[in-house]
Order: C-alpha cells, then sequence, then structure tokens
C-alpha cells in the first residue's frame, strides 16, 4: 500500500493513488450557497451568483442597496437574488417600468373624456353633464332618479 498525500486515496490496486472528489462525496466545506468544484487533491468553494464571500461562508448580497430597479419600482431583496416589482399604474419587469395609458379600457363614464396621467388617469364629464367623470348625467336629469340607480 502506498500512502497517499492528503486529498487522495489509494485505488483499488492500492499501488497507485487517486483524487478525491469531496464534492461528490460531499466531503467539501463549501457552503450550502456555495458551487464546490473538484481539483487534484483538493477542491475549491465558490459562493453562487447573489451571494458574497469566500466560499465557506457565503451571505446574501442585497442588491436593493445598489437601487437596480426602476426609480417607479419597489426592489424586494430575496436570498440569492432580488425582485423589481412597478408600482401602482405602471407596467414592466421592474427593472424598467412605463406609464399604463387607463384610457385605452374606457374607464370613464361614456359622456366623459378620459386623461392618461403618469401613474393615473382621470375622468371629466364633457360639457353639458355633471357627475365625477365615472358617472355623468346630463343637467337637469333629477338627482333623485340617480341615487334610485346607485342603489338597484
Ligand atoms: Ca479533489
Ligand atoms: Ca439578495
Amino acid at each position: 500500500m502506498c500512502v497517499c498525500e492528503d486529498g487522495y486515496e489509494n485505488d483499488v490496486d492500492g499501488f497507485s493513488c487517486v483524487d478525491i472528489d469531496e464534492c461528490s462525496l460531499e466531503l467539501d466545506s463549501c457552503s450550502d450557497s456555495a458551487d464546490c468544484t473538484n481539483t487534484a487533491g483538493s477542491f475549491t468553494c465558490t459562493c453562487k451568483t447573489g451571494y458574497s464571500g469566500n466560499g465557506t461562508v457565503c451571505v446574501d448580497i442585497d442588491e436593493c442597496l445598489a437601487s437596480p430597479c426602476d426609480p417607479l419600482a419597489t426592489c424586494s431583496n430575496d436570498m440569492g437574488s432580488f425582485t423589481c416589482t412597478c408600482g401602482d399604474g405602471f407596467t414592466g419587469d421592474g427593472l424598467t417600468c412605463q406609464n399604463i395609458n387607463e384610457c385605452d379600457n374606457s374607464p370613464c363614464h361614456q359622456y366623459a373624456t378620459c386623461t392618461d396621467t403618469v401613474g393615473s388617469y382621470t375622468c371629466a364629464c364633457q360639457s353639458g353633464f355633471l357627475g365625477n367623470g365615472i358617472l355623468c348625467f346630463v343637467q337637469g336629469f333629477k338627482q333623485t332618479k340617480l341615487e334610485n340607480r346607485n342603489t338597484e
């Protein structure tokens, strides 16, 4: 039998030494958040993407500190990653957010004019009509009738 150096073990014939694959045998000391790479006589640990450290100890990187999202999005830090979410009234992947034109979906009353705004929209009854833009009625239309309609 040969006496093998650290990181090697006797081959089945007992006359030569072969590398120990610490990674596949789970003899490594890598962090759960690191990738283990077998090398001749040893192994290396490299923190996974989204983590920093020496490979034995890996800690999550708080990517939000670097403000990676669109200014109109909120950033939430996750283990090994992060998420950007566009704010209300905006659409996109969070890295970039665009204003939604709500008027495309005709959210206002048929007798109202819709105006898209950044992050929102407004409804205004056309001239000759009263109301809040979501509901418009002809001037002189009986208020009681309108209230009845709302409660139906
Ligand atoms: Ca090895
Ligand atoms: Ca993170």
